[in-house]
């Protein structure tokens, strides 16, 4: 016992001197590291040091997908730095995923004190073991900036298993629905399930839209239509799939054929619906983006997704707003579709990327009567929450979703000016807060403006066939907004 209580003893002073040491080493690298004034280009980007690391882990895994090999210790602020030390302004943020930036000082000094170090290890399987604060860290953090009404909440990893969940959650929901609240499981349903058939596996669909991304597990790849090459060989489930409006910029003086253009995708979604009801794969669920990311940034108006909802509770259908990306406030709202006014709020709203960890908001009748049923080891991240509990409250501390509409402002009407001046190269400005895009006549002519942008410092990422995105952290400023369209502009001036 002695000897238990001494280890006991020792791995607390470690822990100890591993907080104070953290501590001060987070507290000098955040000090020593201050934002530069500007990108800074030295070698080709990838660089010979990103080649050379390529070529060692294209040894061990795939990796034909890197673009560069980055010094994590050296990246700042809205600038990520390369191992060849090029300092590039970084407005793609690991796809949108870096809420405050590289090493921000309050995110550096989360894990500080032993209880969030305890927090990290200790990483619990969080549907039977979870830790003492864990109903109140949720409760405190996610469920403070849970979407209006969404009163339930269920923790994952990342953004494809939240939606891969969240639709069971919308089939058992469903189920339910036509069983009738109190009817028990059948002796046929629980063998044929054992075997895949019905009626225990029943023939339910979920409704998604052309051009849609949900993630690229096996489930959620049936919602995925953005490329080919994310679906090609894999099996894919008999689902309907409406067109996702495809909007004329700009919208102002195309009020009249945009609105005509939703009409039209809403009423394929009501025949899709009626189509699938008939061929006995009824549709449980619709998924939805509220601006279709890889897929090119489509917008819809609010109006469209008002009109949808109706039409999901008119069939009896569950809606998912699929907030991945457009999640944690880029848009200028915590999540986009508080733009929407919608009548109520949706069934289910996923998230994951600036979030940390994933997961996804939703009413109690999504909730599953019986145990056990969404469920896997991990569901979610305490570690991960302390860091949303960091970037959340400096959010509004520093009043980033205010800073997200003003920055956003000046990059869009500097885009719109791009626009007039290189009609030949860019069109169809669009977005919401600071995620925006803007569309190329051709794919090489994008992909050529991509990697000039990058040669001159500026980390920018395509969407779409004809698309570059914009996805700065929420500390992008109007300042770093115009070093950005000053590259730009010297860019399209090369390609002419
Ligand atoms: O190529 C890819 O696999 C990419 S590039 C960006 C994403 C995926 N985004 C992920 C994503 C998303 O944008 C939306 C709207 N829904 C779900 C996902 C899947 O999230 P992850 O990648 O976390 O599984």
């Amino acid at each position: 016992m002695a000897g238990v209580a001494t280890n006991i003893n020792n791995a607390r002073k470690a822990v100890n001197l591993l907080s104070r040491l953290s501590y001060k080493r987070n507290i000098s690298a955040a000090g020593a590291l201050a934002e530069p004034s500007g990108p800074s280009v030295k070698t080709a980007v990838p660089g010979p040091n990103s080649k050379k690391l390529y070529a060692e882990l294209n040894n061990l895994q795939q990796a034909q997908s890197v673009q560069l090999f980055a010094d994590y210790d050296r990246s700042y602020g809205n600038y990520l730095v390369d191992v060849d030390g090029n300092v590039l302004m970084d407005v793609y943020t690991q796809i949108s995923s870096m809420p405050l930036g590289y090493n921000h000082p309050d995110i550096l000094n989360v894990f500080t004190n032993e209880h969030n170090i305890k927090t990290l290890v200790n990483r619990p399987a969080l549907g039977v073991f979870p830790g003492a604060d864990w109903p109140s860290k949720l409760q405190q953090i996610l469920l403070k900036v849970a979407p209006k009404g969404l009163s339930n909440l269920t923790t994952m990893m990342c953004g494809s298993c939240s939606n891969e969940n969240a639709f069971k959650n919308m089939f058992i929901w469903y189920r339910r629905t036509q069983r009738g609240e109190n009817v028990q499981f059948s002796k046929e349903e629980m063998e044929s399930c054992m075997i895949n058939q019905a009626p225990g596996s029943p023939a339910l669909s979920i409704l998604s839209f052309k051009g849609a991304f949900h993630g690229r597990t096996l489930g959620v790849l049936s919602t995925t239509h953005s490329k080919a090459i994310h679906k090609l060989d894999i099996p894919a489930f008999d689902w309907p799939i409406a067109r996702f409006p495809q909007y004329k910029y700009p919208l102002e003086e195309n009020v009249r054929e945009n609105a005509e253009e939703d009409a039209k995708c809403l009423a394929e979604v009501e025949d899709l619906i009626d189509i699938y009801n008939k061929k006995n794969i009824p549709v449980a669920g619709i998924i939805v983006e509220p601006i279709q990311s890889e897929g090119g940034d489509n917008e819809a108006s609010p109006e469209f997704f008002q009109k949808l909802q109706r039409i999901a509770k008119k069939k009896g259908c569950g809606l998912l707003i699929d907030e991945v990306q457009t999640g944690g406030g880029p848009t200028g709202k915590m999540w986009c579709h508080e733009h929407f006014n919608l009548d109520s709020p949706p069934d289910i709203v996923t998230f994951s990327k600036k979030m940390q960890l994933g997961g996804y908001f939703h009413t109690p009748e999504m909730s599953p009567v019986h145990p056990y049923r969404v469920f896997n080891t991990w569901m979610g991240d305490p570690g991960k929450l302390l860091l949303l509990e960091c970037v959340i409250s400096t959010i509004q501390k520093q009043n980033l979703l205010d800073l997200v509409q003003k920055t956003g402002n000046v990059l869009k009407s500097s885009l719109l000016s791009l626009e007039k001046e290189f009609p030949h190269l860019l069109n169809s400005t669009r977005g919401r807060g600071t995620f925006l895009a803007i569309t190329c006549p051709t794919t090489p002519i994008r992909d050529d403006l991509v990697n000039k942008m990058k040669q001159k410092g500026f980390q920018t990422g395509g969407c779409g066939e004809l698309s570059i995105r914009l996805r700065p952290a929420l500390i992008f400023t109007p300042k770093h907004a115009e070093i950005f369209i000053d590259g730009f502009r010297s860019v399209l001036k090369e390609v002419k």
